[in-house]
């Protein structure tokens, strides 16, 4: 017994001084239901949780790598979560997010991890809020990027977990986006309208600003930032306009 807690104050404390290993190790932990995250000590949040969110194949990957460079370039810290909305056979959404942000996997002041959404139906990781807990224990992360498929009921989770919400469209979405049409309203702090390179973009833009104005009067403001992600471009300004939300 004496044994054991000995072990665990360890584990904590090579969490603690920022083990990339052991963090690993203890997301898995928490993923697979094992109750360790109870006697973490509570402590004020550390990170900023930011959650991007939009259909399949918008751009989300693509726009967080230029946006982690971003992040990079202020000197800031990053762990990126990747939930993959479908069963645990498909390997397909790991492998793409991976790749999209393949250029940062060889710095240590950027932590990505996949996670999958299993059988849950929110569309987020079951226990999403401890591997945020945990991640905030180390104090070693500024930023927690989410990336998660808008598939309905996710958009409401991530709004109760993330500090920032961008909601990502493009181009050519048109059903897509009325779907999902009152998921963004309800919850997006920024709207990218990504692929911009594309002719349709600035229809896009505007038809989601004559969605924004049917709100009530009052409502808070809603960015709409046009970006394209594979050419780095509109990702000062999308950086500028979380910066100045969460601060
Ligand atoms: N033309 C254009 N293509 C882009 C842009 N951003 C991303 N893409 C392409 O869009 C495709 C999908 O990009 P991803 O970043 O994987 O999209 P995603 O939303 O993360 O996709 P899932 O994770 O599968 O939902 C890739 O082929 C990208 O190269 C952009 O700004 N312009
Ligand atoms: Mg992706």
């Amino acid at each position: 017994m004496e044994q054991h807690s000995k072990d665990k104050e360890r584990f904590f404390k090579t969490l603690k001084s920022g083990n990339v290993r052991t963090l690993a190790r203890a997301i898995t932990l928490v993923e697979n239901d094992v109750s360790f995250v109870e006697p973490l000590p509570k402590q004020e949040n550390y990170s900023q949780v930011i959650g991007f969110t939009g259909a399949p194949g918008v751009g989300k990957s693509t726009l967080i790598n230029s946006y982690i460079d971003a992040l990079r370039k202020s000197g800031r810290t990053v762990a990126v979560l990747c939930v993959d909305p479908s069963s645990p056979a498909s390997g397909g959404a790991f492998l793409g997010d991976r790749l999209r942000m393949n250029e940062h996997i060889a710095d240590p002041a950027v932590y990505i991890r996949s996670l999958s959404a299993r059988s849950h139906l929110g569309g987020l990781c079951k226990n999403i809020s401890q591997i945020i807990q945990v991640i905030n224990y180390t104090e070693k992360w500024d930023i927690i990027i989410l990336e998660t498929v808008g598939a309905g009921q996710s958009e409401v989770e991530i709004a109760k977990i993330a500090d920032c919400k961008i909601v990502v469209v493009c181009p050519g979405y048109g059903d897509e986006m009325q779907a999902m049409k009152a998921g963004i309203l309800e919850i997006a702090d920024i709207l990218a309208v990504n692929k911009a390179d594309m002719p349709e973009a600035s229809h896009t833009a505007k038809e989601l600003k004559s969605m924004l104005q049917l709100r009530p009067a009052g409502a808070r403001n809603v960015p709409i930032i046009l970006t394209v992600a594979s050419q780095n471009q509109g990702i000062e300004n999308l950086l500028n306009s979380i910066d100045a939300l969460l601060n």
